[in-house]
């Protein structure tokens, strides 16, 4: 059975929850317990810190995990990334004191730079030939440089509200980071058809995100007009109406081009149109 190691508390625990939650997978609630069993498929689940999920997952303690990418790069444990989970996004970023007039990356040159990421920081240094010094603190990086710690720090940005509060401003993103699904490279043939089955769970879950199930009513004349404004799909699917000079037509479509082909569709005569939360995609 795979056990999989997911983040004890913190930023990435409620999202990863909640995923396995879509999936039909429960997790024990109870965070003070370090492992329990799934309901919903075979599955043990490991409470760690986000901070030990690749090295657990590289050793084989756990088969698989949840973690930042930015851990992953950090760690560079014997891994594979097996998929993007579509949330934690973030980056790492170099920021500097907003008096700083910064010229480009030669600036760092001999300037010490505090971050929790030495390794992707030096690693970043290295390859753009940039002798700066490292300094790793474990937390509070944003507050290095105005207690005369560090001249600049490397950290995760988000909204960048940090960053301004503590009078410092992004200059370079090195990575750009979000949760993804981790798995040892070795793992048993039939713990790899599992890891299959749990992947098509998330797949599907991430792709419905932010799909709607569209319904309305159509003039029977204008149903050649309507798919061709709802090009490369399967679907519409037209259904017939009681009324025979009406049908009513069926379609799935991403919120970001939603509003615009229900305003294209009414121009030619469609009414009475439904939008509908859609749980999950499954092709
Ligand atoms: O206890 P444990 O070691 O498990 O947790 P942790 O404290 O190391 O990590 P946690 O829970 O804070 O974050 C877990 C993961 O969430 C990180 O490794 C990232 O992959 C991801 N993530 C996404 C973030 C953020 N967004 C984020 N904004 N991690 C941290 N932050 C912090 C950042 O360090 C900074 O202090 O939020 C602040 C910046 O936020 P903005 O919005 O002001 O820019
Ligand atoms: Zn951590």
């Amino acid at each position: 059975m795979l056990t999989i190691a997911i983040q004890n508390k913190g930023r990435l625990n409620e999202d990863t929850v909640a995923l396995m939650a879509d999936a039909g997978i429960t997790a024990s609630a109870s965070h003070r317990k370090l492992i329990s069993d799934a309901k919903g498929f075979p599955l043990h689940v490991l409470y760690l810190r986000d901070d030990d999920i690749p090295q657990a997952v590289a050793m084989g303690v756990a088969d698989i995990g949840i973690v930042g990418l930015n851990e992953v790069l950090e760690k560079e444990q014997d891994v594979d990334v097996a998929m993007n989970l579509g949330f934690g996004a973030c980056r790492l970023s170099l920021a500097v004191p907003k008096a700083v007039d910064y010229p480009g990356l030669s600036w760092f040159e001999g300037k010490r730079v505090a971050t929790s990421y030495p390794v992707i920081l030096r690693n970043f240094f290295t390859e753009r030939n940039i002798h700066a010094f490292v300094h790793e603190i474990a937390g509070s990086v944003e507050v290095a440089p105005a207690v005369g710690m560090a001249d600049a720090i490397f950290d995760i940005v988000s909204s960048g509200g940090t960053l301004i509060q503590n009078g410092l401003r992004e200059e370079e993103t090195v990575i750009k980071s979000e949760a993804v699904l981790i798995a040892n490279p070795h793992i048993d043939e039939e713990k790899r058809r599992d890891l299959d089955k749990l992947m098509f769970r998330f797949k599907s879950i991430i792709e419905s995100k932010g799909m709607k199930y569209v319904l309305m009513n159509l003039p029977k004349v204008k149903i050649d007009e309507a798919v061709a404004i709802l090009p490369g799909m399967k679907s519409p699917t037209i259904l017939p109406l009681a009324d025979k000079e009406w049908v009513s037509l069926h379609v799935v479509l991403h919120e970001d081009t939603l509003w615009e082909k229900i305003e294209q569709l009414k121009e030619i005569g469609a009414s009475d149109i439904l939008v509908l939360a859609l749980e999950n995609v499954i092709r």
